[in-house]
């Protein structure tokens, strides 16, 4: 099977669909042109795309999961609009164009990732209420909110802001990136499990997006040592920069690239339960191995 090719159907089938996602009528054109300047501006989709592999790989029907699918990439979309503002990263570029609040000013911007923030939650409880089997959307639409408030990306940012200009341990830092990044790729895998109705893989789903979210995030913080700005459509040297404990800081790069691979060999096993077709394998696989 071709799955480099299956991976880009599925990021353009995602594009496709989230350029109609925000409605336009009835709301001021500025807000409108903000939220999609960063929504459109490319990115690996990487979140939609585990949500509805999950989904599908469990017999589940990937058109049902889509808005749960879009809802996660606006979730994500939010945070990095928010991220790059002066207030926390203050980074000039990201997705390879000039930040949300570079373009828009910094107010449009902070009001861009709230409306993106509230329409992901909008979207999730109007598919929510059309459907008969609502148990289940909610249940998703629950471990959603949940992974991107205060229990995960909120309280992880907090860590990052209060760490600056300290060094922090093994433990905190795993915490840290568990809540900041690991969270919504987990609860992507989570939810993608629970759309396609199956109880019985809830906890390899949810065990996988761990694993798989910390082998992210090292690499992560790998490519910020030795990526290209060009590639990865935003500035390096960034984490160094602002003294921020890293795992490269804290471990060393060697050390950081065994435990990214041991991460990603633990996240390949419990995937391997879920996707026979090696599908998900591939994308695992994939992420450890990218440069942007
Ligand atoms: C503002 C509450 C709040 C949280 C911000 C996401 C985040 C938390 C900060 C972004 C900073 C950062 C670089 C985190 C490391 C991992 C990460 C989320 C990288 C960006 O995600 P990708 O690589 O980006 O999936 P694309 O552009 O491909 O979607």
């Amino acid at each position: 099977m071709d799955f480099d090719k299956i991976l880009k159907e599925k990021q353009e089938s995602i594009n496709a669909n989230l350029k109609s996602f925000i409605p336009e009528k009835g709301i001021p054109k500025e807000i409108y042109q903000a939220m999609n300047y960063s929504l459109l501006a490319g990115g690996k989709r990487i979140r939609p795309v585990l949500l509805l592999t999950v989904c599908e790989a469990l017999g589940g029907d990937s058109k049902e999961a889509m808005p749960f699918a879009l809802s996660m990439e606006c979730i994500h979309t939010y945070s990095l609009i928010h991220d790059d503002l002066p207030a926390m990263d203050n980074d000039d570029l990201r997705r390879g164009k000039p930040t949300n609040h570079k373009v828009y000013g910094e107010a449009i911007a902070i009001l861009a990732g709230d409306a993106l923030l509230n329409y992901a939650h909008e979207s999730m409880l109007q598919t929510s209420i059309q459907k008969k089997s609502l148990p289940k959307y909610i249940q998703a639409s629950y471990v959603i909110s949940h992974a991107a408030g205060i229990n995960g990306m909120v309280s992880g940012q907090v860590i990052d802001i209060m760490s600056q200009n300290k060094s922090i341990d093994i433990v905190k830092l795993n915490e840290m990136h568990q809540k900041k990044t690991g969270a919504l790729i987990e609860a992507s895998c989570l939810a993608g499990c629970i759309l396609a109705d199956d109880n019985a893989h809830k906890e390899v789903a949810a065990g996988y997006g761990k694993n798989l979210g910390i082998a992210f995030q090292i690499i992560d913080d790998i490519l910020d040592y030795t990526g290209d700005p060009q590639k990865l459509g935003k500035s390096v040297g960034q984490d160094k920069q602002d003294d921020k404990s890293t795992f490269v800081s804290v471990l060393g790069m060697e050390k950081s690239r065994i435990l990214a691979k041991q991460y990603t060999d633990e996240a390949i096993v419990l995937a391997n339960e879920i996707d026979k077709s090696g599908f998900l394998t591939y994308i695992t696989e994939y992420l450890l191995g990218r440069d942007s």
